[in-house]
């Protein structure tokens, strides 16, 4: 049901993640251990292009400092600016990407919603028509 890179590395990795909140790849890419397409960047998030793209434009929109935000379902108040800047950063890709008055941004909480990494991430969508309901 829920497609993913590597499925098993994926999930034994989620499953410890989710668990010990410990670090994910994403932690390797914000730290340019391993290579990535960055789109945006600025103090606070990084966005990047998703290696497994699902429409023209995919890019993800992460905090680089996770502070127990595994998922957006653990979010505390003390998580509204970077949540705000977040959504505001999705804003500034879709602009970047050409894709301003027609995207999509996705957030998967948890197994159920397909989530794979467990480190906040937004997806940023578009060029091409999306479908709704989402599957
Ligand atoms: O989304 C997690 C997303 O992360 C999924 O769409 C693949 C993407 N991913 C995984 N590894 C990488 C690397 N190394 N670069 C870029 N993108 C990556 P989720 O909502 O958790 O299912």
């Amino acid at each position: 049901i829920c497609a993913s890179v590597d499925e098993e590395a994926s999930a034994k990795v989620a499953a410890t993640s989710a668990e010990s909140g410990g670090p994910t790849i994403f932690d390797k890419i914000i730290l340019k251990k391993i290579p990535s397409s960055i789109v945006y960047e600025d103090e606070t998030v990084l966005a990047f292009r998703d290696v497994s793209p699902q429409a023209p434009v995919h890019v993800l929109v992460i905090p680089k400092i996770k502070d127990g935000l595994t998922q957006l379902g653990k979010a505390e108040p003390r998580h509204s600016e970077i949540l705000g800047h977040l959504l505001f950063a999705a804003k500034v890709v879709a602009e970047k990407e050409g894709v301003v008055d027609n995207f999509r941004v996705v957030i998967n909480n948890g197994p159920g919603a397909c989530q794979s990494v467990y480190h906040l991430h937004l997806h940023v969508l578009g060029g091409r028509q999306m479908k709704w309901p989402p599957g």
